[in-house]
C-alpha cells in the first residue's frame, strides 16, 4: 500500500511541476462549455418530428398547416376529396404548408364541403398564415359554404394541393 501511495504521490508531484493550474482550469472550461452543446438525451424537436405529418386525420397532417374546420378525412372522405353527398364549395382559401419530407413550400387549398349537417369530429384549427375576413383568399374562419348551391350547410373541410410555391 505504501508503494501505490508513493507512485500516487510522485506523479502528483511531477503533474504539479509541469502543469499549471491555470491550463487545468483552462481545460476544464472547455470541456464543460463542450459538453453543454451536446444533448444529454435524444430530444424530438420541432413540429416535422412530432405528432403525425403523414396522417391525413390528424391535424398534424403536413398540409392543414392553415386549416380551420372539421377534418374530411375524419368524415368519410379523404384529405382532398368530400366526403359522399356533400360537395367542394367554389369558393376557397390558401395557405402556405411546408411539407418537411421534401423541405419545400406549396401552396394549398382549403375548400369547405357543404351538403350536410357539421361533421362535428376531427376539428382542427391551425391558421398558419391566416388573414382577418376583409382579405378573404386568406381567411379560412369563415363558411365558404354560403357561395355553394342553395347555400348548403357546412360539413368538413379538404385541402389541395395547387401547386410548389416560388419566392
Ligand atoms: N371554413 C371553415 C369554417 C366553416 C364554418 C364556420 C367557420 C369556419
Amino acid at each position: 500500500m505504501a508503494r501505490y501511495d508513493d507512485m500516487v504521490e510522485g506523479f502528483t508531484r511531477r503533474l504539479a511541476k509541469t502543469v499549471s493550474r491555470r491550463s487545468v482550469l483552462r481545460a476544464l472550461g472547455g470541456f464543460l462549455v463542450g459538453a453543454a452543446a451536446v444533448p444529454v438525451l435524444p430530444v424530438k424537436r420541432g413540429h416535422a418530428a412530432g405528432g403525425a405529418p403523414d396522417d391525413e386525420t390528424s391535424c398534424d397532417y403536413w398540409r392543414y398547416c392553415a386549416m380551420d374546420g372539421f377534418i374530411c378525412a375524419c368524415c368519410g372522405g379523404t384529405a382532398r376529396a368530400c366526403p359522399p353527398g356533400t360537395e367542394a364549395a367554389p369558393i376557397t382559401w390558401v395557405g402556405t404548408c411546408r411539407n418537411a419530407s421534401d423541405g419545400r413550400d406549396y401552396i394549398v387549398s382549403y375548400n369547405d364541403c357543404c351538403g350536410k349537417s357539421s361533421c362535428g369530429r376531427c376539428l382542427c384549427n391551425r391558421n398558419e398564415g391566416d388573414r382577418p375576413l376583409y382579405l378573404p383568399a386568406n381567411a379560412n374562419d369563415y363558411n365558404w359554404c354560403v357561395g355553394s348551391k342553395s347555400g348548403a350547410p357546412y360539413h368538413c373541410t379538404i385541402s389541395r394541393i395547387m401547386g410548389v410555391a416560388t419566392k
